[in-house]
C-alpha cells in the first residue's frame, strides 16, 4: 500500500512549478498503478492554455472559482467546488482562474514527474522520471 500526505510530498521533487500553477504529483508512473494523481494549485487571475494530445486528464475542483473554455466550440463552463471536467477527446482548452483554484487531477497514461507544458500546451509521452 502507498500512503502519502500532500504536506510531505510537497517538500519533494514531486512538486513542480510553472508560471501559472504548481502541482504536487502524489502518484507517478514509477508508482506503477496505471495513472498519475496530482493536487494542482492554479494561481488567481491567470489564464492557462492546455492541449493534452498524448494524455487523458480528469480534473475535480476542490476549491476556488474559475471557468474553462473548449477551444474548438467556444463553450465555457464554470469551475467551482464539486465540478469535474474530463478531457476525454484531448480537447484544447483554456482555464481561467478567478481566484486561486485547488484541483485534483488524474492523468492516463501517468506522468513521469518532470513534465511541464510545451509551446502547444501538451506534455510529451516520454519524459524523465524525477530522481528519488
Ligand atoms: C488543470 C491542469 O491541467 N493544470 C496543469 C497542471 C497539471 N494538472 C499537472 O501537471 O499536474
Amino acid at each position: 500500500m502507498i500512503v502519502r500526505t500532500l504536506q510531505q510530498t510537497g517538500q519533494t521533487a514531486r512538486r513542480v512549478e510553472a508560471e501559472t500553477w504548481n502541482s504536487v504529483r502524489m502518484l507517478l508512473k514509477s508508482d506503477a498503478v496505471g495513472f498519475s494523481f496530482h493536487i494542482t494549485t492554479i494561481y488567481a487571475n491567470t489564464t492557462t492554455d492546455m492541449h493534452y494530445k498524448n494524455h487523458f486528464e480528469a480534473v475535480y475542483c476542490i476549491g476556488g472559482s474559475g471557468e474553462i473554455e473548449v477551444q474548438a466550440t467556444g463553450e465555457v463552463f464554470p469551475v467551482t467546488p464539486g465540478t469535474l471536467y474530463v478531457l476525454n477527446k484531448h480537447d484544447a482548452h483554456q482555464l481561467r482562474a478567478h481566484t486561486e483554484l485547488q484541483l485534483a487531477c488524474v492523468f492516463n497514461p501517468p506522468l513521469h514527474g518532470t513534465e511541464t507544458h510545451d509551446a502547444s500546451g501538451a506534455y510529451p509521452l516520454e519524459a524523465t522520471a524525477i530522481a528519488e
